[in-house]
């Protein structure tokens, strides 16, 4: 019999957004980042102890040759685990995506996500969130080694809307009970972006419009944790506007100017903010880094939402999505 150690980590929306660094390698924000877990949009992942001098990697059931860069970051985000935890033996990781990844739906997030919860339960043999916590690991804990892999993971560790500062902390401002929203998912492009978001953060310095985003960004944070807290989509709605537009606007006047949004992305945001505005829609969009589009509603409203945007997007996949719950840890046993 072999124990196999399953995480399932979902992928996170930001509603402010972490956009630069201020030491990538302790990987350390710029500014404080908030975001709402998602629920349909997850990694699911399977750690298991192997004999044997280097780790396997299988993603969407098949084995990824090392030097691979996905396998690459897996193995690099290994190895500063196991030096974290003092422990050597290496593991077999199987993970799959609910979602298409490297698009602009945070995959990095949910799959660095369950690696790491993956990776500490096989090496500590934990089966559970509390097993974890009673051997020192708890949820921010976690949350914070998963930061080291991909800086938005560690905010996907818990349910609802989760604040990470600057220093490091990661909190859980309010659960997913306290308000259910739609993020609905139009998929312009399912293509893996070229330039890496890793590769991009480096790059937000050199914008002229970064000083001046960070000189105003908490004033901002303030407004969202506000409309958070008292539910109310329009004064949240236009802050996820202009933040989207904002990180769209560094990144593309940075040096080298990245473009992550294409031609059909505009083409769709120009098409939704007219039919939003003609038909009163009490929805709203924000931008990942890629060229999909994430609107923003109530729940109950996703169903008339989707009804709307089948009319412009019948060539576009939508996922449906929602506040979400955090994480999922399970063991199981196979004779495999
Ligand atoms: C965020 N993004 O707050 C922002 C908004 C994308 C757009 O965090 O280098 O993959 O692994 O820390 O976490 C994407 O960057 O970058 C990201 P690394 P990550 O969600």
């Amino acid at each position: 019999m072999k124990k196999l150690y399953c995480a399932r980590v979902p992928s996170n929306i930001a509603f402010l957004k972490y956009w630069g660094k201020k030491n990538s390698q302790l990987q350390i924000p710029a500014n404080n980042s908030l975001s709402m877990t998602l629920s349909n949009s997850y990694t699911e992942t399977e750690a298991s102890t192997i004999d044997g001098n280097q780790h396997e990697l299988f993603y969407n059931k098949e084995r990824l040759e090392v030097n691979a860069p996905f396998a690459q970051k897996v193995s690099t985000h290994l190895n500063t685990l196991s030096q974290h935890l003092k422990i050597n033996s290496k593991l077999r990781i199987v993970t799959q995506n609910s979602f298409p990844s490297g698009c602009g739906i945070a995959s990095s997030a949910s799959g660095l996500g369950a690696l790491t919860l993956s990776a500490l339960s096989a090496w500590l043999d934990c089966r559970s969130i509390e097993d974890l916590e009673k051997k020192g690991f708890c949820l921010e804990k976690i949350a914070s080694l998963a930061r080291l892999g991909s800086g938005s993971a560690c905010r996907s560790f818990f349910s609802g809307f989760t604040l990470w500062e600057k220093e490091g902390k990661v909190t859980e401002l309010f659960n997913s009970k306290h308000w259910q929203l739609a993020d609905t998912i139009v998929l312009i492009s399912p293509e893996t972006k070229l330039i890496s978001s890793t590769e991009a953060h480096k790059l937000a310095w050199t914008s002229p419009l970064y000083s001046i985003r960070l000189a105003q960004i908490e004033e901002r944070e303030k407004k969202i944790k506000t409309a958070i807290s008292k539910k109310d989509l329009n004064q949240l709605g236009p802050l996820l506007e202009q933040e989207a537009l904002e990180m769209h606007s560094i990144i593309m006047t940075s040096c080298p100017s990245v473009q992550y949004l294409n031609q059909a992305s505009l083409d769709f945001l120009s098409w939704f903010i007219k039919e939003r505005n003609s038909r009163s829609l009490p929805a709203y969009f924000t931008i990942d880094a890629g060229p999909n589009i994430h609107i923003i509603s109530e729940k109950f409203f996703q169903k008339t939402l989707i009804a709307s945007l089948k009319k412009k997007c019948s060539n576009y996949a939508i996922i449906p999505d929602h506040t979400g719950e955090g994480v999922k840890l399970w063991q199981k046993d196979t004779t495999n």
